[in-house]
Parts: structure tokens; sequence; C-alpha cells
């Protein structure tokens, strides 16, 4: 893996790191590129919604049951038109849509697959907070002549060959990993290009900072609740930090440090977020910067979805830190 100097541009890094992947082939690359084309759309949107009346929702509601906001809408559209046209995409999983989407054979198929939450944490739109696309990207399985099928998609998360989000905050930050290490590049509006800016992110063994929404405390498993009761004895300085939007969360917790949890409930074993285009594009990038990413019983990265909008309970940061837990929910005392 070359390395880079902080200010290498996205695409020079895209063109840099594909060319070692023996898939590649420039479709990797345009891949890539493309989905940083609608990143930087997006991040326009975003950062003018407020201005231009488009806040708020439409009405509507997804396949999640979830009010639809119409950024949702916009960062949804701008990411599948981005990918379906260069011919390097065969099929693309969405949050925003009940069913994938395969590229028809008139718009040039391609050999990959793109799992997307175009706008993830929509809900903190209209309080300004931070939001983000998470992303991660297969191989298709099937013969590239034929058409898409649903086990190109259903695949283990081991599968996957890169993956990354952008968080729409103070500035607009494109964070990716292609399995060699985890790379941030921040955009500079004035020229519309990302530049490198956290390069090789690696994440400690421990930090004592947990995230988590302790509201739903009464519904965990009562291990991990007398766990989490254990960080506050006051003995060990523990810190609490929950923005309650995945992005946002994951971010401070790769750059400084710490776990990230949404456990299941007794309503919801299961948790709420979703496996394909949330648990193993965080897990592929808390595994490439050390870290480590569990449903409390697996590796994510070792589970395979049987639906596409299947959804998992998330340990995810620094590896001693989902090590603890882990431990706690299976002490048998
Ligand atoms: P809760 C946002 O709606 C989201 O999908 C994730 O971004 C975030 O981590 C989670 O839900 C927050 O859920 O139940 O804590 O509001």
């Amino acid at each position: 893996m070359p390395q880079f100097e902080e200010g290498t541009t996205l695409d020079r890094f895209i063109f840099e790191t594909t060319k070692a992947h023996s898939h590649a082939q420039g479709q990797f690359a345009t891949l890539l590129q493309q989905l940083a084309l609608a990143a930087r759309l997006v991040s326009a949107r975003v950062n003018r919604a407020g201005l231009a009346g488009i806040l708020g929702a439409t009405g509507e509601v997804n396949v999640q049951g979830e009010f639809v906001q119409k950024l949702d809408i916009y960062a949804n559209e701008a990411f599948k038109r981005a990918l379906e046209h260069p011919g390097v995409c065969c099929a693309i999983v969405s949050e925003e849509d009940e069913e994938p989407f395969f590229v028809p054979e008139r718009f040039r198929s391609g050999r990959y697959v793109v799992c997307i939450d175009p706008l993830d944490g929509s809900s903190n739109i209209d309080v300004n907070a931070t939001i983000g696309t998470i992303f991660g990207v297969f191989r298709r399985k099937s013969p590239e002549e034929t058409p898409a099928t649903q086990d190109d998609i259903l695949q283990q998360g081991k599968e996957m060959v890169a993956a990354g989000y952008i968080i729409y905050g103070s500035g607009t930050v494109f964070v990716i990993s292609t399995g060699d290490g985890v790379h941030a590049f921040t955009l500079d509006p004035s020229v519309g290009e990302f530049f490198l800016s956290h390069p090789n992110i690696v994440l400690e063994d421990f930090k004592r900072v947990y995230s988590v929404n302790e509201g739903y405390a009464a519904q965990w498993d009562p291990k991990l609740r007398t766990y989490i009761e254990s960080l506050k004895d006051g003995q060990q300085s523990w810190r609490a930090r929950y923005i309650g939007s995945l992005v946002a969360d994951f971010h401070r917790n790769l750059l400084k440090g710490g776990v990230f949890m949404y456990p299941g409930t007794q309503k919801t074993p299961q948790g709420k977020l979703r496996l394909l285009y949330e648990g193993f594009p965080i897990a592929f990038l808390a595994e490439a910067a050390g870290g480590k990413a569990s449903d409390g019983t697996m590796d994510i990265l070792d589970k395979t979805p049987t639906s596409f909008h299947e959804r998992t309970p998330l340990f995810v940061g620094n590896s001693t830190n989902v090590d603890e837990i882990l431990s706690a929910l299976h002490n048998e005392s």
C-alpha cells in the first residue's frame, strides 16, 4: 500500500490504491469516484437544506416505516443515478427502497454491488445535527454477462471489498477503506475536491468512552445493564457520548476511541440497525482500523444476511472494549 501525504486528493488515492486490486481493472476506481461525486452533490444540498425550504418530512413513509425527509429522497436518487450508468454496478440495495435496484441491461451492468444507507440519521435533519451516508461494496458472484441475482447481494460480510461513509457535519468528510487501512478525506467546497486529512486511522486497544441509548436500558439483556452500570461506579472515569446518528457516533469513536452499541431489546431482539448497509460497512471499517464489531454472539463480518433489510445488534469499536462487553454478556456467573 503506497503511503499518501496529507493533501492527496481522493481521486489520486482511488487511482493508486485500486490498481492493486486484481478485480479492479478500472471499474473499481470509477465506482468509488462516482460515490465521491454523489457525496459532493448531497453535501451541497444538505448544507443549504435550511435555505432551500426542503427541510421537513415529505409525509411519505419508507420501507422502514420511518417518515421520509426530502433530503432522504434526494440522497437516494443522487447515489443511484451516479451508480447506474457508468457500467460499474449491477445492483444497488438501499435503505430507502424495499427491493434492490438491479441495473437494467440498457445501462451496461457492472461487476459491483453497492449496499447503501443514503442519508442515515435523517431524523436529525430538522435539528441540524450531523448526518451521513454509509456504503459497502461487494463483487458480484454471478457471471458478468448474466442478470444479477439476490445471491449477489446476500453475501457474507467478509466478502466486502470496500466500505465507507460520508459525514455531513461542520465539514464533509469521506471515510473509506478498501481493506488496507482507513483514510479520511475532507471536502474543500470552494474547489469541490476531497483532500486527505486523516491518513491511516487506527483504533487503540481500549478507550473509556461508551455510546448507547440508555433510554432502552430496561429492555436490555440484564447482563448488559449490569455491565453499563459498572462503568458508572466513579472508579474508572468513563465518559458517555451519544448523538443518535450512527455515522456521527462511529466517526467520533473512530477518531478518538470508544465503543458504540445498539443492542437488541426484549421487543426487538435484532436491534434497529440494518446488517447490509450499516452493520457490514461499519464493521469493515472498524476491523480495517484494528478494532472489532460483534452482534453480541459472532463477528458482524461472519454473518450472512437472509433478507435485504435484516437487522442486527451492533457492538463496535476498540477491540478490548468489545471483548469486555462480550465477556459480560457471556459471563456464566
Ligand atoms: P435511537 C438514526 O435514525 C439511526 O438509524 C442511526 O443513525 C442511529 O445510530 C440510531 O438510529 C439511533 O436510534 O433509537 O437511539 O434513536
